[in-house]
């Protein structure tokens, strides 16, 4: 198989997963609004990069794939419950996502704020039924709360809003992607480790890999915020100088931003030495969202 077909093998799994995991309300659900809602963003294609990884590591440790997805889909939805409320008026107010208007502005703030709850809630209830060791469905819900709370995800975002129109060092930056953008890379990666049963070696090669890579995604995403295509990429572009927020490219320009894409990749790259499985896949997809149009 190759790298792209690997890569449409995954989705194809994850896509499924996501839908069984979500299924649409019925006819005369009560709450059938909020479900909708979830699925509207959930299932609107994104790139599934996070649950990608997790699959693709639980098999970089000698497990099987398939095993990891309940670990794959809480990842995802974390990510997308952070896309909704990133969205809203009182966070970044946009309103386009994914190639679609976003979720407030199709279901309204107070459903779609729900929304992101409800996936937030759903993906603990997806990780905890993974069906393998007991101590790993544990840990693997222990290590997305640790990213994906305040000590990560959630405290990346708040270090976004509180810099917001002020002068950013790089260190500042540094850390405020280290929460928004690396933590739940770091996530999917290692509880795909923990769905496989590896140890503390492949686990910590797992954190420097998602660390590389994280870096190397959002300097690129930075990167594809200036020269980037808006129809490519789903999204507006040139959104964060038009909130007057500092980025790698405002600081450093594109040339030396594009530069560290390559430096956090062979970073990236590097970690994958220490696996005992097969990671041609790991190394191809990295290098494909180094080279990423969208
Ligand atoms: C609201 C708690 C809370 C957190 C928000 C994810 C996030 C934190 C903000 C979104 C804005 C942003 C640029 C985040 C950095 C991470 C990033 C590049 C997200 C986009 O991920 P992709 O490109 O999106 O994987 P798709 O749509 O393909 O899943």
């Amino acid at each position: 198989m190759t790298t792209q077909e690997q890569a449409a093998w995954y989705r194809q799994k994850i896509e499924e997963a996501l839908e069984q995991a979500l299924p649409a309300p019925r006819e005369g659900d009560l709450s059938g609004k909020v479900r909708e809602a979830m699925r509207y963003s959930l299932l609107s294609g994104g790139k599934r990069i996070r649950p990608i990884l997790a699959l693709a590591f639980c098999e970089a440790c000698g497990g099987e794939a398939l095993s990891a997805l309940p670990f794959a889909c809480a990842v995802e939805m974390i990510h997308t419950y952070s896309l909704i409320h990133d969205d809203m008026p009182c966070m970044d107010d946009d309103d386009l996502r994914r190639g679609r208007p976003t979720n407030h502005k199709i279901y309204g703030e107070a459903m779609a704020l729900l929304a992101g709850d409800g996936l937030l809630t759903l993906a603990f209830q997806q990780g905890l039924s993974f069906q393998g060791d007991p101590a790993a469905a544990r840990d693997g819900a222990r290590l997305l709360a640790e990213y994906a709370g305040a000590q990560g995800m959630v405290g990346g975002q708040c270090i976004d809003l509180e810099q917001e129109g002020k002068e950013v060092t790089l260190e500042i930056l540094a850390q405020m992607d280290r929460g928004k953008t690396v933590a739940l890379i770091a996530a999917a990666c290692a509880m795909g480790c923990t769905a496989a049963g590896a140890g503390e070696k492949e686990l910590q090669a797992a954190r420097q890999f998602a660390f590389g890579l994280g870096m190397a995604f959002q300097l690129r995403d930075d990167v594809l915020d200036v020269l980037g295509d808006a129809a490519k990429l789903g999204k507006n572009t040139g959104m964060d100088s038009a909130r007057d927020k500092r980025n790698y490219v405002s600081l450093l320009g594109v040339e030396e931003a594009q530069r560290l894409v390559e430096q956090y990749t062979k970073e990236a790259l590097d970690a994958l030495e220490a696996f005992p499985g097969d990671t041609t896949f790991l190394r191809e997809f990295a290098l494909s969202l180094v080279e990423r149009e969208s």
